[in-house]
């Protein structure tokens, strides 16, 4: 078999940390896997030591490994390209500068992965602003289908479900059809609205109208920060594991009868406006995907989901004042 390539970007941060392993160890399967690690030059040393870890562990699939600081040298023929790395946010940086650092960093890359990525290549922004991350990039590789970016939501999505389980008792693996819709921020909306626990709707089974609102939503939409607070930095090892399911999920396919949540480019389903990379429910099949049709919308997921896709469109506004795209 042909090692699955695989370019991750950022790798001798944090998340890189774990999810270098994750990957060596199977998380995507039985293929064997290259790994093309990028990172900023500074960091090169750091990554070294990374590298000499990932050969300590010895890890049967690991067919090879690649570092570097271009991305037009390490992202030659990857067929899939998680892209970590990201410029964090100074104490004295706006939302613009934030905009702008990483602008420049998701253009190169999507200009580097449109050049020289394989014809199949997947790409999955993991770093933030991720949702527009993915959008920059998408829009600097016009050669690449915009249907094979991404951005990360599935760390919400787990946590969405792993709330859920936690609040009915039920086991993770009972619970289905959880949706996370916008942006990866704290206007995204985890929805239950669908939800089942077992067979039966979940908000049925929660049988308390309040808690959604009251506790699930904001759990949910604030989980990152709380971590922060008790762990001193941010999520990184659920963040790495999220990576992996998404990726997985994607090249692989979404369990019968059940769906994911990824960012994707919105064709305008469900009113959010077409081209802006939002968060929906889908379904995945052999590195395609599918936005869930027909779902009922109530008022109050038309409200939260406006607001998510506002708050997209106006990031989407800033980079294009920026120029970045
Ligand atoms: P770290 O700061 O630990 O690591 C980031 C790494 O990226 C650093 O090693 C840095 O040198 C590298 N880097 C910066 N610019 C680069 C470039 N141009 N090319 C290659 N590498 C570059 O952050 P970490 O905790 O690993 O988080 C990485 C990103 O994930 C951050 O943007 C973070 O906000 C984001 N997250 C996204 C989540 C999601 O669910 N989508 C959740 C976790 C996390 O907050």
């Amino acid at each position: 078999m042909t090692p699955l390539r695989i370019a991750v970007t950022g790798a001798a941060g944090q998340i890189g940390y774990s999810l270098l392993f994750r990957l060596a160890a199977g998380g995507l399967g039985d293929r064997p896997i290259e790994l093309r690690l990028l990172e900023i030059t500074p960091a090169l040393k750091a990554l070294e030591g990374v590298v000499m870890e990932l050969q300590d562990g010895a890890f049967p699939l690991l067919a090879g490994v690649e570092t570097g600081d271009d991305p037009r040298a390490l992202f030659d023929g990857v067929d899939l390209a998680l892209l970590v790395g990201a410029r964090p946010r100074g104490a004295d940086m706006t939302r613009g500068d934030l905009l702008e650092a990483n602008g420049a960093i998701f253009r190169a890359q999507g200009e580097a992965l449109g050049a020289v990525a394989a014809d199949d290549v997947r790409v999955l922004a993991t770093g933030n602003p991720a949702n527009t991350n993915a959008y920059i990039a998408a829009a600097h590789a016009p050669d690449i289908p915009r249907d094979r970016f991404a951005a990360l939501t599935r760390l919400d999505h787990n946590r969405a479900v792993a709330q859920l389980a936690a609040k009915t008792g039920a086991a993770v693996s009972d619970i289905s059809r959880v949706a996370i819709w916008g942006n990866h921020s704290a206007t995204q909306y985890p929805d239950l609205t669908h939800a089942l626990v077992g067979d039966r709707p979940a908000l049925e089974v929660v049988g308390d109208a309040a808690w959604v609102e009251r506790d699930f939503i904001p759990t949910v939409a604030n989980r990152g920060t709380a971590v922060i607070e008790a762990r001193g930095s941010s999520s990184a090892a659920s963040a790495a594991s999220a990576t992996v399911d998404a990726a997985r999920d994607w090249l692989g396919r979404t369990a019968e009868g059940d769906w994911t949540s990824m960012a994707v480019v919105s064709d305008g389903s469900y009113g959010v406006p077409e081209g802006l990379v939002s968060s929906f429910p889908v379904t995945t099949r052999d590195g395609d995907w599918a936005i869930v049709p027909g779902l009922e919308i109530d008022d109050f997921s038309r409200a939260r989901i406006d607001a998510s896709a506002a708050e997209l469109a106006a990031e989407a506004e800033q980079v294009r004042a920026l120029g970045l795209v």
